[in-house]
């Protein structure tokens, strides 16, 4: 299973530069560490991913909640979490997305800070899988 969505990532062409995507992960890490409270956040607002659809396709989160992907354990081809639009100006854009494919047992977790909609498109199967998140103030 891993090896195909290493194939089909490798297959794909990159869209940012190593060194970019190096820094900006390297960026949300640090985010996420110095934003972490002392009590225990608001749970992740769960979206799976599944052959070949988000579930649910669209929701509404405040902002500074947390979206948490998880692919299917049932999934047999391979998908990302890919924002094809946000808010204008979003700071640290790239963190918004993954960088590779994933078959099964993975999971993205990332905080929505800036109110906003949020088009989300897995890359593989463009015009098939689509998710809105809005950002509520
Ligand atoms: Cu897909």
């Amino acid at each position: 299973m891993r090896g195909v969505a290493l194939r089909s990532h490798i297959l794909r062409p990159r869209r940012h530069g190593a060194c970019l995507a190096t820094s900006l992960a390297a960026l949300a890490l640090v985010a996420t560490v110095g934003a972490a409270p002392a009590k225990s956040p608001p749970k992740p607002r769960i979206v799976t991913v599944n052959d070949f659809y988000f579930g649910p396709d669209a929701v509404t989160i405040g902002a500074g909640r947390a979206m948490r992907w998880a692919w299917s354990a049932s999934n047999n081809y391979p998908h990302d979490v890919h924002l094809k639009r946000g808010p204008s100006g979003l700071k640290n854009r790239g963190s918004y997305s993954t960088r590779t494919t994933a078959v099964t047992e993975a999971h993205f977790q990332h905080t929505f800070p800036t109110p906003g909609t949020y088009k989300y498109i897995c890359t593989v199967h463009p015009t098939q899988m689509k998710l809105t998140v809005t950002v509520r103030r």
